[in-house]
This record gives C-alpha cells, sequence and structure tokens, in this order.
C-alpha cells in the first residue's frame, strides 16, 4: 500500500441479515454481553473454557505475556498444566454419556461409508498409537502423514497426538518433490500414506509418489506404513518393499487396544503443519497441545453453535489447517458427530455434496468460496434435486467471499434460513479471529464482520498508527494486525525462529501483522480484502482487487474472476481482469465492454479495469486460492515464478500462451 492514500472503500453492501427467533432461542450463544466478558478480561474469558477441557495436571498461570513485553510472539498458556489433546477428543467421550456416539462418518469417492462411534475410534487410534510405538515412534518426534481423506487420517493424526509425536499432514495431492521437501524438513522418522485414493474417479497413487519422494534421499525416515485403500486398481503398489514398508493392516491390526496418553506440556507441541503458500517457500507452522485446543475448542462451539445433536461437515481435507481445527480437534473436543469425505465434489455428479447432506442429515456445512463459485457456475439443479431441510448453520473460509456468492450460497444452500458465518483466519492463528457469531451478529454479505470475543484487533497505517482507535466513525482501511496475545497462535516456524520474527512481528512491532488488508464500515463490519502484496495501486489510489472482482462477480454472466495490478507508466498501476464467464455465455467485444461498464457504475470509474481476459480456468493453490502473483507474471509478460504449490501448472501456462497470442 502506499503512504499517501488509505485502502479506498468502493464496496458498498447494504443488505443485512439478522438471524432468526427460531435459531437464537436454541443458541446457548445468543446474549451479546459475551463479547462484553470476554473484552474485559480475555484471560478469565478463555481460562473458563479451558476448564472445560480435561487436564492431567491444572495450569497455575492462564498467560505469561506482560503488557510490557515487546511483543507477545513468546506468549506461553496455561503453564504448568499437563494434557493431552487425543484424551480430550476420544477418551473423555468415550467414557461417557457419548460412547455410542457417532463420531466419524466416512464417506469414499467411490460411495461406501464408514461409521465409528467414539468407542470404536479410541479402539482404532490405541492401535494405531501402539504401531507407532512399535515403529520407534517416541514423544517428540515427528511422524509425516500423506493420506486420502478417509477416516484413517483422522486416526493417524490422534494416534500422533496421543503418544505425544508431532505430525506434519501433507495434502494428498503434493507431488513428491513437495513431500521430500517436507519430510526432510520435519526430519519425520515415520510416513504414513496408502497405496492410494480415489479422486475424480481416478486413483491418485500416493505409495508410488512416496517412493519417488523417498528416494530422493531423506536422512531421518525410517519407516512407511501403508493402509490399503485401493488395492489391486494401482497394481505396481500391491508388494511392498520389506525392509522399508510395513502394511497397516499387517502391523495396526493385532496390536492392543488400549495405550496411555502421554501426558503433555501445554506448550509441548502438538503438531507441525506447512503453510498453502500463495506466496513464497512454504513455511512449517507449529501448534502448542493446550493453547491450540482450548482456541479451537471454544471457537467451534461458539462460532458454529455446535449442539449435540449436529451433524457437522467441514469440506476441507487435514491436509489445510481449517481440517486440523474444525474437522479434528475443535469438533472432537466438543465431541461433534463429523463427516468426512474423500473425494472430489462432482464425482459421480456435481451434487455430491447436497446428496451427502440429503443422506447424512447434515446439519452444519463448512465449506470454501472456491468450491461456492463452483457450485454457482454448474447452476441450481444440482442443491434443488436434494433434500438440504436438514442444514441449520453455513460457513466460509479460506478466501474472502463475494457477496454474489455470499447471497448464492445464503438462497440456494440456506433456503433462507441459514445464518452464515464468514470466518477469517489463517493457518498461524490457529482458530477462527473474525466471524460473526450465528445467534447475535447481523451479518453483511462479503463481511466477517467482528472479531471473535477476547480478540483485539487493529487497523495499520503504513507506518503502524492504529488507526481504528483514532477514527471511532466513518470508513477506514488498512493493515489488519492483532494486538493482544490469544492461545492458539502458533508457536514458531518449525527450525527457523528468525524467519519468524522477520515475517509477523518486525513490521508492526509488538503486533501480530497477519499480512491481510482490511477495511471498516462505518458500522464497525470488518471487510477482509486478501493479502496487502495484492493491493493495488492505481493513480495514486489503493484499491483492493477484492471489490473489483466482487463487482465483475455481481454481473450475471460471471462465475469467477480474479483482478490484479498491471504495471502502467501513467497509472503506476492498470487494472487487469481474469474473467471465467457462466456456462452457456459467450464472450465477445460488447460483454467485455458490459463488464468494465458493469465495475465502473458498481463501484466507480476508478477501479474500471483496463484489461478484461476471458479464460477457461484460473491459477489457484491446492486449498483453491487464487494465486494473483503469477497472473502478475502473465499480464506483466515475465517468466512464471514458483508454481510448485499450483493444483494444475499447466493451467498457468495456457492461460499465459493465450494471452501473449492476444497481446501479440
Ligand atoms: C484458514 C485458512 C489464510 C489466508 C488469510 C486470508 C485468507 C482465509 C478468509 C480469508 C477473507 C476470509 N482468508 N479466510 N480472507 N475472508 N473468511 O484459510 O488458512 O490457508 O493459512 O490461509 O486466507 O488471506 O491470511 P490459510
Amino acid at each position: 500500500m502506499s503512504d499517501s492514500t488509505p485502502l479506498e472503500t468502493l464496496l458498498k453492501e447494504d443488505r443485512s441479515f439478522t438471524p432468526s427467533a427460531a435459531f437464537q432461542q436454541r443458541s446457548k450463544y445468543a446474549n451479546p454481553s459475551l463479547y462484553q466478558e470476554a473484552q474485559s478480561d480475555p484471560f478469565a474469558f478463555w481460562e473458563k473454557f479451558a476448564n472445560q477441557l480435561d487436564w492431567m495436571e491444572p495450569f497455575s498461570e492462564v498467560c505469561t505475556w506482560k503488557p510490557s513485553d515487546p511483543d507477545f510472539s513468546e506468549a506461553k498458556w496455561f503453564v504448568g498444566g499437563k494434557i493431552n489433546a487425543c484424551y480430550n477428543c476420544v477418551d473423555r467421550h468415550a467414557a461417557g454419556s457419548r460412547a455410542d456416539k457417532i463420531a466419524i462418518i466416512a464417506e469414499g469417492e467411490p460411495g461406501e461409508v464408514v461409521k465409528l462411534t467414539y468407542q470404536d475410534l479410541k479402539v482404532e487410534v490405541c492401535k494405531v498409537a501402539n504401531a507407532l510405538k512399535e515403529l520407534g515412534i517416541k514423544k517428540g518426534d515427528r511422524v509425516c502423514i500423506y493420506m486420502p481423506m478417509v477416516a484413517e487420517l483422522p486416526i493417524a493424526m490422534l494416534a500422533c497426538a496421543r503418544i505425544g509425536a508431532m505430525h506434519n499432514v501433507v495434502f494428498g495431492g503434493f507431488s513428491a518433490n513437495s513431500l521430500h521437501e517436507r519430510i526432510c524438513d520435519s526430519q519425520a522418522k515415520v510416513l504414513i500414506t496408502a497405496d492410494g485414493g480415489f479422486r475424480r474417479g481416478n486413483v491418485v497413487p500416493l505409495l508410488k509418489i512416496s517412493r519417488e519422494a523417498v528416494e530422493m534421499g531423506t536422512s531421518s525416515l525410517e519407516k512407511v506404513l501403508v493402509l490399503e485403500r485401493v488395492g489391486s486398481k494401482m497394481p505396481e503398489t500391491t508388494q511392498l518393499d520389506s525392509k522399508l514398508e510395513v502394511w497397516w493392516h499387517d502391523l495396526v491390526t493385532s496390536q492392543s487396544s488400549e495405550c496411555p496418553c502421554e501426558p503433555m506440556e501445554s506448550e509441548d507441541l502438538l503438531y507441525m503443519l506447512y503453510t498453502s503458500g500463495s506466496t513464497g517457500k512454504p513455511k512449517g507452522i507449529v501448534h502448542s497441545t493446550g493453547g491450540y485446543l482450548v482456541g479451537t475448542y471454544t471457537t467451534t462451539q461458539i462460532v458454529f453453535d455446535l449442539q449435540e445433536d449436529d451433524i457437522y461437515f467441514c469440506t476441507a481435507d487435514c491436509g489445510w489447517v481449517t481440517g486440523h481445527s474444525y474437522t479434528v480437534y475443535g469438533p472432537m473436543a466438543n465431541g461433534a458427530t463429523v463427516v468426512v469425505y474423500e473425494g472430489a465434489p462432482d464425482t459421480p455428479d456435481k451434487d455430491r455434496f447436497w446428496r451427502m447432506i440429503e443422506k447424512h442429515k447434515v446439519t452444519i456445512l463448512y465449506t470454501a468460496p472456491t468450491a461456492i463459485r463452483s457450485f454457482m457456475k454448474w447452476g441450481t439443479e444440482y442443491p434443488n434435486r436434494c433434500d438440504l431441510s436438514s442444514l441449520r448453520l453455513l460457513g466460509s473460509v479460506g478466501e474472502p467471499i463475494n457477496p454474489e456468492a455470499w447471497i448464492w450460497y445464503h438462497e440456494v444452500i440456506g433456503t433462507e434460513r441459514c445464518p452464515i458465518v464468514d470466518t477469517w483466519w489463517q493457518t498461524e492463528t490457529g482458530a477462527i479471529m473474525v466471524t460473526p457469531l450465528p445467534a447475535i451478529t447481523a451479518t453483511k454479505p462479503g463481511s466477517a464482520t467482528h472479531p471473535f470475543p477476547g480478540i483485539q484487533v487493529g487497523i495499520l497505517d503504513e507506518a503502524g498508527h492504529d488507526i481504528s482507535q483514532e477514527h471511532s466513525g466513518g470508513e477506514i482501511g488498512g493493515y489488519l494486525a492483532i494486538t493482544k496475545p490469544w492461545p492458539s497462535l502458533t508457536r514458531g516456524i518449525y527450525g527457523d525462529p528468525e524467519r519468524f520474527k522477520q515475517v509477523y512481528w518486525s513490521r508492526f512491532p509488538g503486533k501480530y501483522f497477519p499480512g491481510d488488508g482490511v477495511k471498516r464500515d462505518e458500522e464497525g463490519y470488518l471487510w477482509l480484502l486478501g493479502r496487502v502484496d495484492d493491493i493495488m495501486l492505481v493513480a495514486g489510489h489503493n484499491i483492493s482487487t477484492m471489490e473489483v472482482e466482487s463487482a465483475l462477480v455481481d454481473h450475471h454472466s460471471v462465475a469467477e474472476a480474479a483482478v490484479i495490478g498491471k504495471k502502467s507508466d501513467i497509472k503506476g498501476q492498470s487494472i487487469a481482469a481474469f474473467v471465467i464467464l457462466k456456462s452457456g455465455i459467450e464472450s465477445g467485444p460488447q460483454l467485455i465492454a458490459d463488464l468494465k461498464t458493469h465495475v465502473a457504475a458498481k463501484i466507480g470509474a476508478l477501479a474500471r479495469p483496463d484489461d478484461i481476459f476471458i479464460t477457461a480456468e484460473l491459477p489457484k493453490t491446492r486449498s483453491g486460492k487464487i494465486m494473483r502473483r503469477l497472473l502478475r507474471d502473465v499480464a506483466e509478460g515475465r517468466a512464471l515464478g514458483d508454481t510448485t504449490t499450483l493444483a494444475d501448472p499447466a493451467i498457468v501456462n495456457s492461460l499465459k500462451a493465450q494471452y501473449e497470442d492476444k497481446e501479440g
């Protein structure tokens, strides 16, 4: 952002949706006093929820941070306490009234369904934990997990947590190179994988890829534990290498179903996870045990209004933080029933999610804007032919949700009954930071609304002044910062404390800087604008890509849009847009002109794109975030930067060829 101009506010959104009386009546969290309570004493607020978990030894101090500390990067939480995350997610339910409650409903892409009660889950987790011990895994060791999204994936994570080993889940769509890099960086002793997984009707050859990674050389790896998932569908890997590899069914099945939970210091590390990397080299983000569990437990209960009879479906793979915090640790610490799905949303047909919601009577659905925009593109016939009446709450995470996508989600999926929680957070924050509370907050499409109770945010200008303090009313925009400690903040980057300090704490000393831009409207609502690296500077005005993209998606012909600032001699940057049209819409000069006019009319002439390029696809990370950095490379005619974290590197190459063709 330039220091001369604050972030321009272009997008105006007047629609507002208040929680229904029926929803409020059922909710435990319908009283806005929750905010005041947390605000007046955040440590007491977190302590109250920490006390709802089972501690092996009670903590003596909630948080070590003092206002005189230079920042809170080293704040320790629940000091003196001992706790085990697996115990809290499994044993305490299995031993109590939830013993026969379904913990996991796992649906494979071919259609088979596995249901595990909390008691079943405990048995499975203990067996895997004992198997890991037999392979030599001890407290503090790292275990890499590279698996399809089947029940055994959360089971493997919980088994690690049970014995105090850190898991490092690598998304099953990553290449051998990425897997190799992550095994080496984490010095993993064991890799847990599968012979394959099902994705879009094909088999993903996970073991074959694992072998390629192992052949690149790893100094730490001692064993590979292999789940049989696809069997003869992947003939090359039906035989194991007897020295290194061992079948899950040979090692795990015969293990004892009892395994003690390792007492962990609250600050002992629970896991590491590499960030999706829409910018720069992946970072191994580490999380604590006590603070992380308290953060995810509390936010799951309050943000999703979780109740005993909910059937909760988070569509994120456990390869991402959302799968860690909101499929495994948060919901299971609360004893929820979670749905886990292995495959693609359009297999065998584009109604797969809706069929699953109908079949399992899902009440809470948590998904990403990239998925919602695909559903919009596919059309309403798919959800409309399924019974979605069990749904009562919808969530969104991962990117800003464009108002049009929000409205579609609200009308078509939520049938205007379900509150939507647009939740802003990061791998690094561990838990949801900015979000509506479904029984309290009146929502506005596209706004993540307010900080979660107990979370303090600032809006900073270039010099680091917190302009949210100086301007009480009126619209402002700037850099988002979090100004007070909270329990689930990452404890750093694995093996690189310097980089941790430099990336998050150096630009605005004393505060945590997530790297995102934000605006606050005159009613105090927060609008997250994406990464500040993506913000455009056009003729002296800072303009967020999100607002121009939302204006484009607002046009009836547009399914999805990605906007970037392209170098311009006259304006500094000019706006270029890459647009995907809805199915059946024809491109042409008239449409391009209409789209430009539409943006100018919707949010102002300042934001009128100079260039609109119609494309069939956009470059995205494997977790579905648009990679604007690569689009800038395309538009400015540069060689493409690092494309290794892309879901499909071919897309950007063909985009580049087409773009150059058009320009040439
Ligand atoms: C949970 C997750 C984090 C980045 C974050 C921001 C973007 C996530 C968002 C959102 C606007 C939301 N982001 N949720 N932007 N509104 N509701 O996605 O973690 O993969 O680490 O990405 O995603 O830019 O900084 P992660």
